[in-house]
């Protein structure tokens, strides 16, 4: 509840701000997008990790208003970015949605509004979900996920095979791609098991004609790994932790 009350200050007050990590192509380390990440800055506790506070705003209803400010922000930023020449129509903003930012009806009629106030093309926007939102998710949020996919963003399942879940969802919805979770990523090139996982992940995803991204990479062994097994785009450590603004546009300028 202290949390809460200090969440909404923080929303009030400027103390959430948007940290981008890049996606890169594993071959080159050129980056092909970035993933938008929330921080929040408490000005006595310093940064709140949002594995903290997300579900709090969750549970406090707060997650639409937080989802709104990050999203907004975010396609700000690209807009600036593109126009400033920091980044080209290849380059896209991967942004965190939650189920309930999800069961929002107006949800596409917004985002394709934002979109359009800040010059970003469909294409250059993907939007993350848990595979929850598909396996739970209403018949409303069905209908939300075919209308943004009809817009032209990309739809793609975050944490991929922690779910526990069939994997009927990847055909009935509108998925474009999927996220390696980064549990299957730690192991490769050293646990056999999680070489056998991902590379049966990629295989399926690509007869399914989803793009794959594998999260954490830390280390070129486990690059070398995802390479040799087909995956194209990562993101992790090894080329970079999520950024202010201002640094990944000095660190990305001349690459993005
Ligand atoms: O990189 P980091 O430890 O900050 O991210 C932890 C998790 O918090 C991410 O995997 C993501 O699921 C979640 N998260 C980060 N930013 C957002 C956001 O803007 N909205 C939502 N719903 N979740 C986010
Ligand atoms: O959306 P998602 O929950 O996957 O957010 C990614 C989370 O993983 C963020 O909290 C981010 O800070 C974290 N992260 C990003 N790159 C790495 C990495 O290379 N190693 C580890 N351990 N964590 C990472
Ligand atoms: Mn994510
Ligand atoms: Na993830």
């Amino acid at each position: 509840i202290e949390l809460e009350v200090a969440l909404r200050a923080a929303l009030a007050d400027d103390q959430l701000y948007v940290a981008y990590q890049p996606i890169v192509r594993l071959e080159t380390g050129v980056p092909v997008g970035a993933e938008a990440l929330v921080r929040w800055l408490h000005p006595e506790r310093g940064l709140i990790p949002p594995m903290t506070f997300i579900p709090i705003a969750e549970d406090a209803g707060l997650i639409g208003s937080i989802g709104t400010w990050v999203r907004k922000e975010a396609l700000r930023q690209l807009g600036v970015w593109r126009s400033e020449g920091i980044v080209g129509d290849d380059f896209y903003l991967s942004i965190n949605v939650s189920p309930r930012q999800l069961s929002d009806p107006e949800l596409p009629l917004i985002v394709s509004g934002e979109m359009l106030r800040y010059g970003v093309p469909a294409q250059c926007v993907a939007l993350e979900m848990t595979e929850s939102v598909m396996v739970d998710g209403s018949s409303v949020t069905s209908r939300v996920l075919f209308e943004l996919r009809e817009l032209g963003v990309k739809l793609l399942v975050d944490d991929f095979g922690t779910g526990f879940s069939a994997l009927g969802y990847l055909r009935r919805f509108p998925v474009t791609g999927v996220k390696i979770d980064r549990s299957f990523v730690t192991g490769l090139g050293v646990n056999v098991e999680d070489d056998e996982i991902v590379r049966a992940v990629v295989a399926m995803s690509h007869a399914l004609g989803l793009s794959v991204i594998a999260e954490g990479v830390e280390t070129p062994l486990q690059r070398e790994a995802l390479h040799a097994v087909g995956v194209v785009n990562g993101q992790g450590w090894l080329w970079g932790a999520a950024v202010p603004a201002p640094e990944f546009a000095e660190r990305w300028r001349r690459a993005a």
